[in-house]
């Protein structure tokens, strides 16, 4: 069994997952690609180039070493192969941490506390109620619902949208696009946890931060195609959003003279809420190529159609 890996033009991350998945999986022949390569049995990427696709004629699984795979919507893969994304793989704990730390540290506002403390000035703020604070969890994957668990665990009443029903889940889910609005009127913080697909590009746009209950706010953890920053600005300026916490923008990095950096109340992070874990990703993968090659059924495999 032959396994290459590719990975947004970097040999060397390319070579140390090559080496992880060897060593996880012994009986294969693992490799960083190089042009003029055999075609392989299991191809394991990141952004992978269309030279690179092209070459591998003979796959019989394609691993996406993150999540998201809007990275390889661009490209032409071949139809008839699976295309497999990661699942959870350390990152539902990793997205949990980051989005309750963005839910806490809004909903007790820390910034004004900090501003306060950059002035000296000790001023006890009135308590909120979270009961006032209802999240709404836009996208309910394997992410989604991690951390609308860890919310409700803390007292947070949660909605959560899907793009399908989801009869048997104890969160009440909005679903489809007919039910969008109903959800955004439901929720006053919004987290951001979608694929990005046709469907989902710039679905928080000025009309959906409009429809949020007042003095909203938006945790984007999912894409930047996802938000409209303009719309996020112009939504901020005008009171109906109170602020942002960001980790994902259309073009990453952003520049140092970006202005998004200097929009008010808007935390920016560098795509960091929840990594790929080598270690974690390389056991799964390690265990579903270890599946197919039984001819068992594994999960993960991404819907073409639906684009997740
Ligand atoms: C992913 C990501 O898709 O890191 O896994 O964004």
């Amino acid at each position: 069994m032959h396994i290459t890996c590719s990975f947004a033009g970097s040999d060397d991350e390319a070579s140390a997952w090559a080496l992880d998945l060897a060593a996880a999986l012994p009986e294969a022949a693992v490799r960083a690609w190089q042009l003029g390569d055999p075609p392989a049995d299991y191809a394991v990427v990141w952004k992978p180039t269309q030279a690179f696709i092209d070459s591998q004629t003979a796959l019989k699984a394609i691993f996406n070493a993150g999540a998201g795979v809007d990275a390889l919507a661009g490209l032409r893969l071949p139809t008839d192969v699976p295309l497999i994304r990661l699942e959870d793989a350390g990152m539902s704990e990793q997205m949990s941490d980051y989005v309750v730390h963005a839910v806490l540290h809004h909903f007790r506002e820390f910034d004004a506390y900090a501003a306060q403390a950059a002035v000296g000035s000790w001023i006890p703020r009135q308590p909120r109620r979270k009961a006032e604070f209802p999240v709404g969890i836009l996208g309910f994957g394997v992410l989604g619902q991690a951390v609308a668990t860890s919310l409700a665990a803390l007292g947070f009443s949660i909605v959560a949208w899907a793009s399908r029903p989801r009869p048997r889940s104890s969160i009440p889910v909005y679903a489809g696009r007919e039910a969008l609005d109903e959800f955004l009127r439901a929720s006053r913080i919004l987290v951001c946890l979608l694929p990005l697909t046709p469907a989902t590009r710039g679905i928080l746009n000025r009309a959906a931060l409009a429809a949020l209950q007042p003095d909203g706010y938006v945790i984007n953890v999912a894409r930047g195609g996802h938000l409209d920053v303009e719309a996020l600005l112009a939504s901020i300026k005008d009171g109906h959003v109170a602020g942002a916490t960001l980790d994902v923008f259309e073009r990453e990095p952003i520049l140092p003279a970006d202005p998004i950096w200097t929009y008010p109340n808007v935390r920016i992070t560098p795509h960091i809420s929840a990594s790929t874990l080598r270690p974690d990703a390389v056991a799964q993968i390690a265990a579903k190529v270890r599946k197919l090659a039984r001819g068992e059924a594994i999960t993960g495999i991404v819907e073409r159609s639906r684009g997740y």
